[in-house]
Order: C-alpha cells, then structure tokens, then sequence
C-alpha cells in the first residue's frame, strides 16, 4: 500500500497490516464497475488474480485468471501475488459514463524485476457482456545482467451450468494468440496482441493450476483443445530481457453470456458464485 491518498478512490478494498511472520498472508480485494459489469481482483498471496468477472453483476463465469512467473534462478512457478506489492492505484477512465473506478494498476517487486499489470474493465448497459483490456510490462531493473523468465497467465472460466462441468476450451490463430472457452451459458475470447506466446495449454483446471503449484518446472505442453470438462487454459511467454530493458503484454478478452441461458433449476449446479453488491 503506498499511499493513503489512493484509498478514498478505491471503491471496496479491504486492507490489513502487513504480515507478521507465522501470520496468514494479506488478502486485498480490489472491485471494479463498468456499467452492469463488475470484476474482483485479489493482489496478493498463492491465488491472485482476477477471481470475479460479471457482465450484470449476478453471477461470476470467472474463477481466476492469474500471473505465474519463473525465473533462470528459480526451481518452480510463483504466483505474482507472492512478489512484494510495491504499488496500487485504481482509476476511472470513462468518467461522463460511468464515474466508478474500472481501471487497475499493480506494481510487484522481485530480485531484480519488477512486474506491472493493468486492467481496464468496460461492460454494456444491459449487461450483455464484460470487456477487459490487459497490459502487463515486465522489467529488467539490472544494469549488468539480462533477466531470464517465463511468465505464465492461467484462466478458469465458468461457462457451463449442469450436474458436471461441460465447458470446452480452444487455442486458435497461427499464431496460437486467441484462447476461447465455452458453454451452455456463455463464451469467452481472449486474444494475445502482442507479443504471441511462446506455449499454451488447453487442458484441466485443477491439472494446470497444479502444474503451477506443483513445485518443479514446467513447460505447457501446447495442447489446443480439451473438454466438455472442466476446462481452462493456460499461456506461456519465455522472455530474455536485456539489463534495463523491458517487455509489453498486450491481450483484450471478451464476456458474453448466452442469450436467454437457462436459469439454474437443478441442484449440482457449476455456478460458482451469486450475489448482487449493490
Ligand atoms: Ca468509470
Ligand atoms: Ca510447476
């Protein structure tokens, strides 16, 4: 938390005192609204990331869409949200729309880097979908030495309702830089605009998020479909920045719900979450 000053913009966000050791790690919400839309994201611990994502602030088709890192000096993957958060700050970007915070900037530090994503939430008046617009810059903070690193982007959308999860998900494009996921109640399309990933998975959500919790290293095995499941996918970009330098994700995805998508009837249900905020 850097400064007070950013709080009285935050429109929900829960803040405790840092850590002491032996302690829980520091849970922090940020919430964003753009019209019906709304998304959650957690800053920091094993699990950030962004765990809600609405296009009529009912129900979540979102489970988490989060950042792991590796580096040449480390044996496994880590969730960016076990970095140190070194800044915060939400804005709003459409003010003579929709006068809410829809924009979020992180700043995480690590041994020599520093990781800065930035979301920017913009949904439709009838709640028809949720849009979001992604940038994440990595940089090399040394002067001498080229910073190594894969960075990992996973994402487990909930677009199915039934007795089991039936989502499919797909990489598509030459360049394998467009992941759609699908179901009886919405899509979802996310596409890399820069720069194009260097691996990819379509595959299992507990399989993926386990191969980056699993303490080894992995590489996504490139895999371009899986499901009806309980699918998820995963991209991978294997970096060599240059002392000082930088690089650029650019990436935009797309909510959409199924049109006249079947309330839930039954029990056993995949939803993941209901509830209004406001
Ligand atoms: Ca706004
Ligand atoms: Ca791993």
């Amino acid at each position: 938390m850097r400064r007070a000053s950013l709080c009285a913009t935050l429109i929900a966000l829960a803040v405790t005192t840092p850590a002491l050791a032996g302690e829980p790690p520091i849970t922090s919400t940020v919430f964003l609204a753009d019209r019906q839309a709304t998304a959650d994201i957690a800053l920091t611990g094993p699990a950030a990331g962004m765990n809600w994502l609405s296009p009529d602030n009912e129900i979540s088709r979102l489970r988490l869409q989060g950042f792991w890192f590796r580096t040449a000096q480390m044996e496994s993957e880590a969730n960016i949200g076990q970095l140190q958060l070194t800044g915060q700050a939400v804005s709003d970007t459409n003010p003579g729309t929709d006068n809410r915070p829809d924009t979020l900037a992180l700043q995480y530090t690590g041994p020599g880097f520093t990781i800065e994503p930035t979301w920017k939430l913009r949904g439709s008046s009838h709640g028809g979908q949720a849009s979001v617009v992604e940038l994440i810059q990595i940089n090399n903070t040394s002067r001498t030495a080229p910073l190594v690193i894969s960075f990992f982007q996973y994402s487990n959308f909930v677009l199915s309702i039934g007795a089991a999860p039936a989502d499919t998900s797909q990489i598509h494009g030459t360049v394998n830089n467009t992941a759609t996921q699908s179901g009886n109640v919405g899509f979802l399309s996310e596409t890399v605009v820069t720069p194009s990933p260097s691996r990819w998975s379509a595959g299992d959500a507990n399989t993926l998020l386990n191969q980056l919790n699993d303490g080894s290293s992995t590489t996504l095995d490139n895999a371009t479909l899986f499901g009806p499941g309980n699918a998820a996918w995963a991209y991978q970009w294997d970096f060599t920045i240059p002392a000082g330098g930088s690089v650029l994700i650019s990436k935009t995805k797309q909510l959409v719900p199924t049109p006249g998508a079947a309330l839930p009837l039954a029990a056993g249900l995949v939803l993941i979450g209901r509830r209004r905020r406001r």
